[in-house]
């Protein structure tokens, strides 16, 4: 087995879900390299030490200029706020490091586009973090697609509700709420939990071509962490937008941090002609199908027998799920960053580079800057996004 050195720039909830998947990999995966936990990267000496200690990272280092140029590191992990991405991302490349980095990509297209330049021109190997794509029963609503069994599509409709900043004394700013600055997020809702919609609606139904959408910010000042100072808000708490689909289908689209009871309710639902698919996060184990038409036979269900069913998302035959335990056995939200590393290594052995890599983060990107834009001027708004 060769090593694959990872430098993990952040400590927070994601460089915790992602060191996982490092620890993790070989033991489930039968790729050829193991992840070394080389090196933790942050500003706090102090944070970054307990991180390493933690999670058995070697060496601790504050300077990412430092990390990203390292010779005894193959890969970088960005982990850090929407900010910071595209400089690490850039200076990543140059040296010639695989790069996997958190969603959303940038906090603009302006942004987002040099990183993708950066990328192609060294040919180094590079993905995104949109985890969800890795759940197997997303992953499995993407194979009945792909074998046609949803027929001609004509509505996708996704939602992702949290309820986390309904509070006016939570602070915008810092370790941990970030999410809440414009300055550190680039958006609000959209960057931080459309993207993640948008991404799987695009993976599933193809690119979206035209958005109109609205947005609300509740909470107008919150005190800010950094300079103690009340401060205007100035990201997205809620976001609602319609779109088209290039396939021609229509779709419907909510998030918000403001959906008291909810934590993390995401949802999609896509019907066809030939039938229809719903998924929901908080039972993540099942898909549930509605088959119209039984492609096997081309003949219709009988009415009397037609109904939705769930599938538990457990046998072997199921994507991912053969690597892990026996038929009726569940995994959760920190294995789809493990399928989401497995697919990553795997196709930097392959040569045939897994998705989404940075090229297709930035379809999400231009997605997202769309719906602000339309946003703010009412308007329906041409996304640019391609396959
Ligand atoms: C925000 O609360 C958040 O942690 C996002 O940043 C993640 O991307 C999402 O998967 C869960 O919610």
């Amino acid at each position: 087995m060769k090593p694959l050195r990872v430098a993990m720039i952040g400590y927070g909830f994601m460089g915790r879900a992602h060191s996982n998947a490092y620890k993790r990999l070989t033991d489930f995966f039968p790729v050829q390299h193991k992840p070394v936990l080389q090196v933790a990267c942050a500003r706090n000496a102090e944070k970054a030490k307990a991180f390493a200690d933690n999670w058995g990272y070697g060496r601790v280092e504050t300077d990412w200029r430092k990390v990203v140029t390292a010779d005894d590191v193959d890969l970088i992990d960005i982990c850090t706020p929407n900010d910071t991405h595209q400089e690490i991302a850039i200076a990543a490349a140059q040296a010639g490091k695989m790069i996997v980095c958190e969603k959303p990509l940038a906090r603009t297209v302006a942004e987002a586009q040099p990183m993708v330049d950066a990328v192609e021109k060294a040919g180094v190997p590079n993905m995104v973090w949109f985890n969800y794509r890795r759940v197997p029963a997303i992953t499995l609503a993407k194979q009945l697609i792909d074998e046609g069994r949803i027929g001609r599509a004509f509505h996708f409709r996704s939602n992702f509700l949290q309820d986390w900043t309904i509070s006016p004394d939570v602070p915008q700013g810092g370790a941990g709420l970030w999410r809440l600055d414009a300055a550190a997020a680039g958006s609000g809702v959209t960057g931080d939990l459309l993207a993640h919609n948008i991404d799987t609606a695009m993976w599933l139904n193809g690119p979206i071509t035209r958005v109109v959408a609205k947005t609300e910010t509740f909470v107008k000042e919150r005190v800010h962490s950094l300079t103690g100072k009340v401060e205007k808000v100035g990201i997205d708490d809620a976001c609602a937008f319609l779109c088209e689909f290039a396939n021609g289908s229509l779709g419907v689209f909510e998030s918000t941090r403001y959906a008291r009871g909810h934590k993390a309710l995401k949802t999609l639902e896509l019907n066809g002609s030939e039938g229809s698919l719903s998924f929901n996060l908080e039972e993540m184990e099942y898909l549930d199908f509605f088959e119209y038409t039984q492609k096997e036979s081309n003949t219709s269900t009988p009415s009397h027998l037609r109904g939705w069913r769930r599938i538990h998302v457990t046998n072997g035959e199921h994507p991912y799920m053969d690597k892990y335990w026996v038929p009726g056995l569940v995994v959760g939200y920190e294995h789809s960053f493990l399928n989401a590393l497995a697919d990553f290594v795997a196709g930097v052995e392959s040569g045939k580079p897994t998705q989404p890599d940075f090229r297709s983060a930035l379809q999400t990107q231009k997605v997202c800057e769309a719906v602000l834009q339309s946003a703010a001027t009412g308007a329906w708004v041409e996304t640019g996004a391609t396959a």
